[in-house]
């Protein structure tokens, strides 16, 4: 049994309150589901076992290059991350694993942490390397690129700092390294396209090397951002070619807050799908950039249309399929622990909406041409209220019926609020 960082009765007193109520939305919802041929208690059991992990740099409160307004008891190390996120997992059962960052995370000793992450039942992702910006003290600054620069010294210096992301990820049981680099330029002329993107694959070669033969290699495009004429990996089509230069143990990672607005990210995830290089997906969402907002709180029907693909290369039994689902996401105004939880229901959200597409009769109707009919049938499921799927699959794996609420009621916040002082400064998710 692992450590709790919530006292089970309060838990199981906020559930009482709300069980019978939750019988009774979950037997209308079967009754409803059945009529169509589906049994509710298999989508229950499939999302129950769907899980999405936690960014170590989401648990601390976010900003903007104007202001950062901290919020109380945030973590002060990855230890206090840790036990956030354990908290999080503890209320929607949804994220037994973390997702880190390096050196944002400053991990003296890995063992220690493993010790730690053992005790509260969670495990780790993808670790993510960060050179895109300067760590306090590093020889080469990153201000003109990283893995692409064009000196020798630096690229060396950054494919060394992937590497030690490695040996970390080796002792705390991660099986992938993310790579997101910033290197792009800001004028026309700044850089010369090909040379750098030849010094990207090279550097990345170079990482590749070291990769443990059961890892896998995730890389993330973004269009723009914080390079802003050029960026080396910008679209899926650039990460694509990467994935493929670099071989069998590297795939593409979506992002879904680095795309141009209105593009159809879920016709991207279809083509990496077919073409055997999806690795995986932060998910967020947006409203005009990389905004990082909370899952599913400005265009739920999109995630609903991403989850569909997934769905669909479930269920035309796609070889080797597995994508990492990770959140990335930046909490400026809201409780990040609350947001998570909001974040972690709505991925299960989608996917249990995805779940219960009648796929034959939409593949039928694709076959006729019946445009108007195929997008009911994806329609008729995404306006199906899912809510007691989701908190049934929550209360039978331990977890709380209303988690904000469990939460609210359990006065965490207040009590570390108690022993972690207010950071005032600093940028991101950075703590
Ligand atoms: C870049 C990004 C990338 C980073 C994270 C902090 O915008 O999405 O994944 O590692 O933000
Ligand atoms: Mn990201
Ligand atoms: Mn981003």
């Amino acid at each position: 049994m692992p450590e709790q960082r919530i006292r089970a009765d309060i838990i199981a007193a906020d559930n009482e309150k709300r069980v019978s109520a939750l019988k009774v939305g979950y037997e209308a919802l079967g009754a409803k589901l059945s009529g169509e041929g589906i049994d509710i208690d298999t989508i229950t059991e499939n999302v129950a076992e769907f899980f999405v992990a936690i960014p170590s740099w989401g648990v601390g409160t976010g900003g903007t290059r104007f202001a950062r307004f901290p919020g109380i008891g945030e973590p002060r190390n990855i230890f206090d991350k840790l036990d956030d996120c354990a908290v999080i997992h503890q209320l929607t059962q949804a994220t037994p694993r973390v997702s880190l960052h390096i050196p944002w995370d400053k991990v003296d000793d890995p063992r220690q942490l493993k010790a730690h992450a053992d005790a509260l039942g969670l495990s780790f992702d993808a670790m993510n390397s960060n050179t895109f910006s300067d760590a306090p003290g590093q020889e080469h600054s990153y201000k003109y690129g990283s893995l692409s620069h064009t000196n020798s010294g630096t690229r060396q210096q950054a494919i060394e700092h992937n590497i030690e992301c490695i040996e970390i990820g080796k002792i705390i049981g991660s099986k992938a390294l993310t790579v997101w680099i910033g290197d792009g330029s800001n004028f026309p002329g700044q850089t010369n396209f090909m040379r750098s993107f030849e010094r990207y694959l090279d550097s990345m070669k170079a990482i590749y090397k070291r990769l443990p033969s059961d890892w896998r290699i995730f890389t993330e495009h973004k269009m723009y951002e914080p390079a802003f004429y050029s960026t080396v990996v910008q679209d899926w089509g650039t990460n694509y070619l990467i994935a493929t230069e670099l071989g069998n143990k590297a795939y593409c990672l979506v992002d879904l807050g680095h795309h141009a607005p209105n593009v159809n990210i879920e016709m991207i995830v279809a083509r990496l799908v077919q073409f055997r290089k999806l690795g995986g997906f932060h998910f967020n969402d947006s409203k005009y950039g990389d905004d990082d907002l909370d899952s599913g709180s400005i265009d739920p029907y999109r995630l609903f249309l991403v989850f569909n693909e997934l769905v669909d290369a479930e269920y035309r039994k796609t070889r080797d399929f597995h994508p990492a689902h990770m959140i990335d996401q930046s909490h400026n105004v809201t409780d990040p622990i609350e947001s998570l939880i909001c974040s972690a229901n709505e991925i299960r959200r989608a996917y249990a909406q995805a779940l219960i597409v009648d796929r034959k009769a939409l593949e039928d109707y694709q076959e006729a041409n019946d445009a108007l009919m195929a997008s009911e049938t994806l329609k008729n499921a995404f306006r199906t209220d899912v809510e007691p799927i989701l908190a049934m699959a929550r209360l039978k794996s331990g977890g709380a019926i209303a988690p904000v609420a469990a939460f609210r009621a359990s006065g965490y916040r207040e009590s570390v609020g108690k022993e972690r002082p207010i950071v005032a400064s600093g940028g991101g998710g950075i703590v």
